[in-house]
């Protein structure tokens, strides 16, 4: 049966000062920096999702892991929405390493490349490192563009 919605992770390591981002190499998104994160599998949920993906994509297992926002987006003329739920990591074990998805970098809170993210980001991203928890939608025209948006704090 077809879904009304494509569930996904997204993972931003992150301390008081820093924040890891990814440059995704290929597929949807490629060319902009984000935090880590893919499709949740029918056999695992959310976080294991999030746990797996964040694993793949830099090479660090999380020791420390909490949701804090869940993000809808909306392509107009696309049926099938995209829920994101974004996580906080802490602590983890091992380096982060480039792959063949992304390839890491960290990033002074005061200097994080909003211009060259989603542009959702700029709205939400700032809640995030703020430690707010939140829930927001976005709907978009094209992969540059928003035409609408909400967001609050949870
Ligand atoms: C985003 C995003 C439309 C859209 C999609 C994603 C996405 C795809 C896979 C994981 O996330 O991520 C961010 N930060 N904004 C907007």
């Amino acid at each position: 049966m077809s879904n009304a919605k494509k569930l996904l992770t997204l993972c931003f390591v992150y301390d008081s000062s820093r924040v890891l981002l990814g440059m995704k190499k290929r597929g949807f998104g490629a060319g902009r920096w984000n935090g880590f994160g893919g499709k949740v599998n029918g056999d695992e949920t959310i976080e294991e999702a999030a746990v797996r993906e964040l694993r793949e994509e830099s090479g660090i297992a999380p020791t420390n892991i909490s949701q804090r926002g869940a993000l809808t987006f909306v392509f107009t003329g696309d049926p099938v929405a995209l829920e994101v739920h974004v996580f906080a990591v802490g602590e983890y074990e091992g380096e982060p390493h480039e792959t063949e998805e992304m390839r890491p970098q960290w990033f002074l809170h005061s200097e994080i490349p909003f211009d060259l993210m989603w542009p959702d980001d700029r709205y939400w991203l700032p809640l995030f490192l703020a430690r707010k928890k939140f829930e927001g939608e976005f709907v978009f025209a094209d992969q540059n563009t928003i035409k609408e948006h909400s967001l609050k704090e949870v």
